[in-house]
């Protein structure tokens, strides 16, 4: 039976009567996103039709999920909050603290060692609160809630960008910082832009080399890393119902690589079959009686183009599989290509290492295809060139591997086994081959290539493939291997291929598990005590941020003007970081260390105006605080890319930068400044950019008149006095301007929970 089967039953039972109220509204047929978001406003049934890009909507999730290392500042601040229990469902994964070295055994007792203060801090937490929570090893959060939680038709937020793989279920599943979170948790609205939609029309079938993945490598080509900024981003057609429901889970996950608010299919029946697989029939029989509201409507998938934003299509019999990267996760390349591109480029060709896993490519099927490849090289004489890793997605997923002699194809090969955890998705990796800054290439199947994360080298060109693509490369050994073209030489000398890979859906014996890691929380938990040690380097508890004294600001420094890609890996590194994730104050010496100073171009390396000397960005930072001087970052184009981590917002904050300038946000990292109580706000003239120089003084000249819709206008003084006046959009709205009045978000909530 399935997790909090009664809210779903109620989230259907009211489904049919909202979605056709919401389409009289509206006044047109609908599509699912539409369904889903119009089914779940905080007022209950819609009576009036939302702009698209425009409307700050509140809406009302069915569950949360959180994931160990964004969970700790999350409960912190609920922990604030002055509530008894959760408001609606929440889970808490411990994914992301478990190192990839040796292999599970030992790297997960190692977690359990090294981070025990955190993972019992959450527990006890989740405990606490009524939040169920899912213990180290039990596998990566998003593999997890696709398998336990997700419902077709749903809502939930997470706080973990990739929370949008839940969409490969039919849900509207969205990427949040803590202080959202924190929101729905204590039984408020959670507000959202309603989002612009894009409409990806599938036809087709994929077939021999072309896996799930290479739809989003493709679409992540077609958009790049923010054309789906604001966006819900719709597949439909007979290709999309061609694909199994955790190939759906693929494309909607990295869905979060070209900045869509999420990503969605409807309801179907590799849907159906997937419920039933994982023990959900009473999930799928539901959502079969209602299966017309659970997808779009006919009429818009015969026209799209009158009903999305913008339409997308994409012949899945004709499409090429893909290897994206380095460096970013859009940059397509046709395999057939990229011998080619390499060359031109100066990649290095030769393949250290072979990784599978990560939230976005461990299900069950991915493993059959990936070990379908593993055991021809097998069969074939061939040894693997390159290193291989695998991190099965979840224990349910690994404990049924196992039985069915999947992990042992890869052991044949000598891959290592890791955790059911992100691993080496997210820099939690000792890797065992390189300690220096070489240049090198690695292939991986994860969603997420930006520079040093996976090894922390800058110069390790990282490429993002399907796992069966990922298998073949890290036999071969090349970058510029073609499975499709290329022979490889075995232990025999013999030339042999690569045949395609094959896939299974589902377990044919089912799915098997003996402990799949699950802590139900206690029905009572007023007695249990939260303790977090003064001295602990790992946890501390939160104070209030100060309110904001009605002033405008001025005598503002530039800390720095960060130049392009400034992703929140840049502004609070994971890897060896994430260790300080529930310490405001240690995790903020990470703050933009990996940023690239425009003046010098090197990162953590800026001009003190008190000094005049370089130093490292959390250093000046710290001065300028002490000495009470406020300051500002400048940067460039989708500012905060990447993960939900509120850290990214909350160490400007906590150091004392007041502004943050930039070209355009990414969409959740501007949430976060805001919800943080900081301005986030963008150039009106892209190009006044330029103007920024590297000892200005900013005066703010009308954040008195602070006002939804109100440009803000700011004197530039540089050194030689000279002066520029540049115009600042913003996308406050009136209950967001309250924040930054109040500080934070979170300081309104206390208020309220006082009252
Ligand atoms: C990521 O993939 O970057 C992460 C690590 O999962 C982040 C969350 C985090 O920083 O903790 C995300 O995607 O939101
Ligand atoms: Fe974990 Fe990587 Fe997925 Fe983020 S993208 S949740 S780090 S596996």
């Amino acid at each position: 039976m399935a997790y909090d089967i009664d809210m779903i039953k109620k989230v259907y039972s009211q489904m049919a009567d909202r979605v056709n109220k919401a389409r009289k509204v509206v006044g047109k047929p609908l599509t699912l996103s539409e369904k889903i978001l119009y089914s779940h406003l905080w007022d209950g049934d819609a009576s009036k039709g939302f702009t698209r890009g425009k409307d700050y909507v509140d809406f009302a999730p069915d569950r949360i999920a959180c994931q160990d290392a964004t969970a700790q500042m999350a409960l912190l601040q609920f922990m604030q909050a002055g509530k008894k229990n959760v408001a609606v469902p929440t889970t808490v994964h411990c994914d992301h603290l478990i190192q990839a070295k040796m292999g599970a055994a030992i790297d997960l007792a190692t977690a359990n060692k090294s981070s025990h203060e955190v993972f019992d801090f959450l527990e006890s937490v989740s405990n606490k609160y009524g939040i169920g929570f899912w213990k180290p090893g039990a596998g990566i959060i998003h593999q997890v809630v696709l398998e336990n939680y997700a419902f077709p038709g749903g809502m939930m937020i997470g706080t973990d960008s990739h929370t949008v793989n839940a969409g490969g279920l039919g849900m509207v599943a969205i990427g949040v910082g803590g202080a959202d979170a924190v929101d729905v948790m204590a039984g408020m609205a959670w507000e959202l832009k309603f989002p612009k939609l894009i409409g990806v029309k599938l036809t087709g079938k994929l077939s021999g080399w072309t896996a799930p993945k290479d739809v989003i490598l493709k679409v992540a080509g077609i958009l790049t890393v923010k054309g789906g900024t604001g966006a819900i981003v719709e597949y439909f057609g007979e290709g999309a119902r061609s694909m199994s429901c955790t190939g759906k889970g693929t494309i909607c996950n990295m869905g979060a690589e070209v900045g869509a608010t999420t990503s969605t299919f409807g309801y179907d029946d590799s849907m159906e079959r997937y419920l039933k697989a994982t023990d959900r029939a009473d999930v799928a029989e539901a959502a079969n009686e209602i299966r017309e509201h659970l997808t779009g409507d006919d009429e818009v998938y015969a026209n799209p183009e009158q009903y999305f934003d913008e339409v997308i299509e994409i012949n899945l019999s004709d499409l090429k599989p893909h290897l994206n990267g380095p460096f970013t996760p859009d940059l397509a390349t046709p395999i057939s290509d990229m011998a080619e591109k390499a060359k031109e480029n100066n990649w290095p060709i030769k393949v250290d290492w072979g990784l599978i896993g990560s939230c976005t490519n461990s299900s069950y099927e991915d493993l059959t295809r990936a070990a379908s490849i593993a055991k021809q090289a097998v069969d074939k004489k061939l040894i693997a060139k390159s290193d291989l890793g695998i991190n099965p997605g979840s224990e349910t997923i690994r404990f049924t591997a196992e039985r069915d002699g999947l992990l042992q194809i890869f052991e044949d090969l000598n891959a290592t086994i890791f955790t059911n955890a992100c691993g080496p998705c997210i820099g939690q990796w000792d890797r065992s081959d390189r300690k220096g800054d070489e240049r090198n290439t690695i292939v991986h199947s994860f969603n997420r290539n930006f520079s040093k994360r996976a090894d922390g080298n800058p110069n390790t060109h990282a490429f993002v493939g399907s796992p069966e693509m990922v298998a073949a490369i890290a036999i071969s050994g090349r970058l510029d291997f073609d499975p499709t073209r290329d022979k490889l030489l075995n232990e025999d000398g013999v030339e042999v291929m690569l045949d395609e890979p094959t896939g299974i859906e589902l377990p044919p014996k089912g799915f098997g598990v003996e402990d799949p890691g699950y802590l139900a929380p206690s029905d009572d938990g007023n007695k249990i005590a939260i303790k977090v040690a003064e001295d602990s380097e790992r946890l501390q508890l939160l104070e209030p941020f100060e309110p904001w004294d009605g002033k405008n600001l001025s005598g503002v420094k530039l800390l720095i003007k960060a130049f392009g890609k400034c992703t929140t890996d840049h502004i609070s590194m994971a890897g060896p970081w994430l260790r300080f994730r529930g310490h405001l104050d240690n995790i903020s010496n990470n703050m933009l260390i990996g940023a690239i100073n425009a003046f010098n171009k090197k990162t953590n390396l800026v001009k003190s105006q008190i000094t005049g000397e370089y130093d490292a960005v959390p250093a000046v930072q710290r001065a300028y605080k002490a000495d009470g001087i406020p300051t500002i970052v400048v940067g460039d184009h989708n500012y905060g890319e990447g993960s939900s981590r509120e850290h990214a917002a909350m160490e400007p904050r906590f150091l004392g930068v007041r502004v943050v300038l930039v070209k355009s946000f990414a969409r959740i990292h501007e949430t976060n400044l805001k919800k943080q109580g900081m301005l986030g706000i963008t150039f009106s003239n892209e190009k006044d950019y330029d103007l920024i120089l590297e000892d200005d003084t900013f005066n703010f000249v009308d954040l008195e008149d602070f006002a939804a819709d109100k440009p803000l206008h700011i004197e530039v003084v540089h050194a030689d006095g000279s002066k520029d006046m540049i115009k600042a959009n913003h996308t406050y709205n009136d209950s967001q301007i309250e924040w930054f009045k109040q500080g934070s978000a979170l300081n309104l909530i206390k208020m309220d929970s006082l009252v």
